[in-house]
Parts: C-alpha cells; sequence; structure tokens
C-alpha cells in the first residue's frame, strides 16, 4: 500500500523524471531520435525502475495521468533542446496497454500536440504486441486515428508477444523493434541470428523501418546492419541519459 499511495503522489511531488536513449543511424550513427524512458527518483527509496512501477500503475489506473505527464514531457523536452539549437528529429514515448485502449488516449495525444505546437511526425508513439489482445479492430481504429494526426507508430518489444503476422499485416504501423532477447546472443546463437535476420527481412519487406534494441556490440551491430538493419538502440551506443546528458549526446553526434 505504501507504495501505491506513494505513486499517487510522485507526480505531484515532481519524483518522476524521463531520461532518453538515442536511436541512430546503423550506417552513419547519427542521432535519428530518442526512447524516454521512465524514471522515479523515490525520497526513500533511491531510482525505481519502470519494471516495478508501471505494472502498479496499470492496475490503479494512475498510467493515465502519468501517461499524459510522459507525453507532455517528452514533447516541452523536445522543443527546450530545440531552442538550445539542438535539433531531435524525432522522440518516441512508450505507450501501455490500458493507456492506449482508454477512450481519453487519442484525445490527449492530440491536444498535447496542439498546446506544444510540436510537429506530429517528430512525436513516435511505442506500443506492444498486447494491444492486439483486446479488440482487434478497435484497435486499428485507434492507430489509424494517431496515423491521421501525422504522429509514427512503433510496435515495440516485436517477436515476445501474441503477434500474428496477419495483425502486422493490417496494422498501420512505421516500426518494427527487434526485441533485445533476439539481440542478446544474436552472433553466439544461431536460432537467435536467424530470428532477428527473419524480422528484419519480414520489416524491409512491409516497407517498415527495423529498430534493433539491446545492441551492446560492435558484434552485434555488425551482423544487423549487414542483415539490413536500418537503426540502432542500446548501450553500444548509449545508456538511458537523464536530460542535460542527453543534450550533451546530441551536440557531440554525428
Ligand atoms: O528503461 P527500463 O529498462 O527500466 O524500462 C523498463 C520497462 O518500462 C520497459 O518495458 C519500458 O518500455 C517501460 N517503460 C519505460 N518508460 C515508460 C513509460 O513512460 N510508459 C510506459 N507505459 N512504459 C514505460
Ligand atoms: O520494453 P522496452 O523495449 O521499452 O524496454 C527498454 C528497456 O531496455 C529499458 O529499460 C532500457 O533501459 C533497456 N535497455 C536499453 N538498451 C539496453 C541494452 O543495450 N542492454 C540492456 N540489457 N538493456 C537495455
Ligand atoms: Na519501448
Ligand atoms: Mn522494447
Amino acid at each position: 500500500l505504501g507504495i501505491e499511495t506513494d505513486l499517487r503522489l510522485a507526480l505531484a511531488r515532481d519524483e518522476l523524471e524521463l531520461h532518453y536513449q538515442p536511436k541512430v543511424s546503423s550506417g552513419t550513427l547519427s542521432l535519428l531520435g530518442a526512447e524516454a524512458l521512465l524514471r522515479w527518483r523515490h525520497p526513500v527509496h533511491g531510482m525505481i525502475s519502470p519494471a516495478r512501477f508501471i505494472p502498479l500503475a496499470e492496475e490503479t489506473g494512475l498510467i493515465l495521468a502519468i501517461g499524459r505527464w510522459v507525453l507532455r514531457k517528452a514533447c516541452t523536452d523536445l522543443l527546450a533542446w530545440r531552442e538550445l539549437g539542438l535539433d531531435l528529429p524525432s522522440v518516441s514515448v512508450n505507450v501501455s496497454a490500458r493507456q492506449f485502449s482508454d477512450s481519453t488516449f487519442v484525445p490527449t495525444v492530440r491536444q498535447v500536440l496542439e498546446q506544444t505546437g510540436i510537429e506530429p511526425h517528430r512525436l513516435d508513439l511505442e506500443i506492444t504486441e498486447s494491444v492486439m489482445t483486446g479488440d482487434v479492430e478497435r484497435a486499428v481504429q485507434i492507430l489509424l486515428q494517431l496515423k491521421d494526426m501525422g504522429v509514427t507508430l512503433s510496435m515495440d518489444d516485436f517477436g515476445t508477444g501474441y503477434s500474428s503476422l496477419n495483425y502486422i499485416k493490417t496494422f498501420p504501423i512505421d516500426t518494427l523493434k527487434i526485441d533485445q532477447t533476439f539481440v542478446r546472443d544474436v552472433t553466439g546463437s544461431p536460432k537467435d541470428a536467424a530470428i532477428a535476420a527473419t524480422i528484419i527481412t519480414l520489416a524491409m519487406n512491409l516497407n517498415f523501418s527495423v529498430v534493433a534494441e539491446g545492441v551492446e556490440t560492435a558484434e552485434q551491430a555488425d551482423f544487423l546492419r549487414s542483415r539490413g538493419c536500418d537503426v540502432f538502440q542500446g548501450y553500444w551506443i548509449s545508456r538511458p541519459l537523464p536530460g542535460e546528458a542527453f543534450a550533451d549526446f546530441v551536440r557531440k553526434s554525428p
């Protein structure tokens, strides 16, 4: 109960923050965007991972308020960096299934775009395959409404959920993100190599961009690049960075 009450107060107490992990072109390593990753700086327990508190936020419905905060913060950070002369082409925000299926989600995205004035194509929404487990037709309608606004859509953790190729065919998405569980042993495990290469080929053939997550070594990068992967994200490029450190990364980026 303690942590639930604390989470309720975390927003008001300004304890949530966004860290940013770069996404770079696999060829030139130029900066293409960044994924916003939520952190909770708890006054007693220190930094708490979203893996621990997002499930609680989903159960309690707090994810709706937190999700709105994340969207707004990511967009205003992007604008603030631009004021400093730092051009970040795109910012990605994670959207949980509960958030996605709530009737306030589409209006919230529209409102944040209008209020911040960020160009819609600079906002990327990362959704997981779990949005397909409910009402698929409704999910497609929501995705189409988001596409109409001009935001881009990424399928996160691809290959780990309930994905069906049938859904992939009908979902109006722009990008597949290869889950890091396939990237981890991509140079050691022939099976993981086959899966990663197949996802890359699938993405290319369906005209999706493809991001490899969790790239930690030059060897992984070489393999993924050789198979046609467009975009890298992972510790090999950079860990998720607090705002100031991320701004430094952008400054130094090719
Ligand atoms: O950054 P880290 O590895 O700690 O993230 C753990 C998990 O939390 C990941 O699955 C990530 O997608 C999720 N996560 C991080 N930030 C957000 C957020 O703002 N909203 C939602 N819904 N999930 C997030
Ligand atoms: O579920 P999602 O893909 O959004 O989660 C991304 C998570 O992966 C974040 O918690 C982030 O901190 C973590 N992450 C990012 N890059 C790497 C990496 O290269 N290696 C590992 N082990 N984790 C990573
Ligand atoms: Na993500
Ligand atoms: Mn992922």
